[in-house]
């Protein structure tokens, strides 16, 4: 089999995603994701000028020796632009491989450990009783775990703490990124209270969850960590960047609450410290960032033998094809935690038809063969891309923060 041709996609059925599509000789083709939001043309570039001109005529089947190659052969390694490139060639070529096989990709992985993944959806108010009405609206729905954040009195709402700022931000064009303002003096004495009043009022089966979207440092993840151990979290997520991979041994030395971390990690040298030293407890990696289906098993795998356990990053700006890619290596890894799902606006459902399907509290891959995910490049041609970035955090004082 041969690589006949490389299509790199961008389209903005409601968020910008970058899609590649590889053709073969044979008449399969593999879909891929290599969405980075607010960054999509660098990668579409990095696609089209560097990568995609070289694999032309290659083997499709060689999944492992063209990852490496693109992967060592850069010689630029890591970074999140390479890495979603060669994760969104990785999960195409796995698509074309299971197809080849005829079989669901989750099968050609190693077969299902489970029948449905456990999934979480985010809540979030601009106090804290508008808050408690999404979980208890989500609950209804039939959600087991829900991440719960609220905004900041005094302060606008801002991004993963207030309102959901992905859903009221699809489509708008912005020609910079928004700023916001953050206190941390504020924020860390109001998520206790918002924990508390969710227990109150939604008892302990719910599993619970918040992100602090990395903005403190160490000392402030421990106290936080320490003052929400009564209302017994699934997780904190991202309550540190984590370039400083040591910073985390203080936050393990002070609370028992959870740690999830990896939503911007790119490969296993981002996490290896972390999870050899059993720093977290969940690794959030995903298929479009960190090196496709290829590099999610390897760091999953590697996590597996430190008690960490998977929790794909799933937010609305990862294709649902990453979601496809994501669910499959789900079903199959022995050490799943729990997959994030934001859930996708109507427009990104119908331009990316699945297999996969949400059910109450749970994902199913569906049977269909690949990773079951399609682009139609139809619609697609009717959605432009979009100029749009994340917002950016700044203190009270203007001083540029971390987010
Ligand atoms: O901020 O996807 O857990 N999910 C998240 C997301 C991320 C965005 C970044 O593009 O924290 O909302
Ligand atoms: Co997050």
């Amino acid at each position: 089999m041969k690589i006949t041709e490389i299509k790199v996609i961008i389209a903005s059925p409601g968020r910008n995603f970058v899609t590649v599509k590889i053709m073969t000789d044979e008449g399969l083709y593999g879909i891929g994701d290599a969405t980075v939001n607010g960054r999509e043309l660098a990668v579409a570039a990095y696609l089209t000028e560097h990568v995609c001109p070289i694999l032309i005529g290659r083997d499709p089947q060689m999944i492992e020796d063209i990852w490496q190659y693109l992967y060592k052969g850069a010689y630029w390694r890591r970074g999140p632009i390479t890495m979603a490139a060669i994760s969104g060639i990785d999960i195409a070529l796995w698509d074309i491989k299971a197809k080849a096989a005829n079989m669901p990709l989750y099968q050609l992985l190693g077969g299902a450990s489970r029948d449905k993944m456990l999934i979480y959806q985010h809540a979030g108010g601009l106090t804290i009783e508008e808050t408690v009405e999404g979980v208890i609206a989500l609950r209804e729905k039939g959600l087991e775990a829900i991440r719960a954040q609220v905004s900041i009195p005094g302060l606008p709402p801002i991004y993963g703490t207030g309102p959901n700022v992905d859903q009221l931000t699809a489509g708008m064009v912005q020609a910079r990124p928004v700023e916001e303002v953050w206190a941390t003096h504020k924020y860390l004495p109001l998520i206790p209270k918002l924990f508390e009043r969710l227990r109150d009022a939604v008892g302990w089966d719910l599993h619970l969850l918040h992100d602090t979207h990395h903005r403190l440092t160490p000392i402030e993840a421990a106290r936080l960590g320490r003052d929400l151990e009564p209302y017994r979290l699934f997780w904190l997520e991202d309550p540190v960047p984590a370039e400083l991979q040591e910073g985390f041994r203080l936050i393990r030395q002070h609370t028992t609450t959870p740690i999830a971390l990896g939503e911007v990690f790119n490969t296993i040298w981002d996490c290896e410290k972390l999870i050899s030293e059993q720093l977290i407890d969940y690794i959030r990696v995903t298929s479009v960032h960190a090196g496709g289906v290829t590099g999610l098993r390897r760091i999953l795998d590697f996590a597996s033998i430190y008690h960490v356990k998977s929790a794909c990053h799933g937010p609305m700006d990862i294709s649902p094809v990453a979601m496809g890619a994501n669910v499959h290596v789900d079903r199959w890894v022995p050490n799943f935690g729990i997959q994030e799902f934001s859930g996708y606006l109507e427009a990104t459902h119908e331009m990316f038809p699945h297999s996969w399907y949400q059910q109450g509290g749970y994902l199913y891959s569906g049977e269909a063969i690949g990773h079951g995910v399609d682009i139609d490049e139809k619609i697609a041609a009717k959605h432009p891309y979009v100029q749009a970035y994340l917002p950016v955090a700044r203190g009270t004082d203007g001083t540029m923060g971390s987010w």
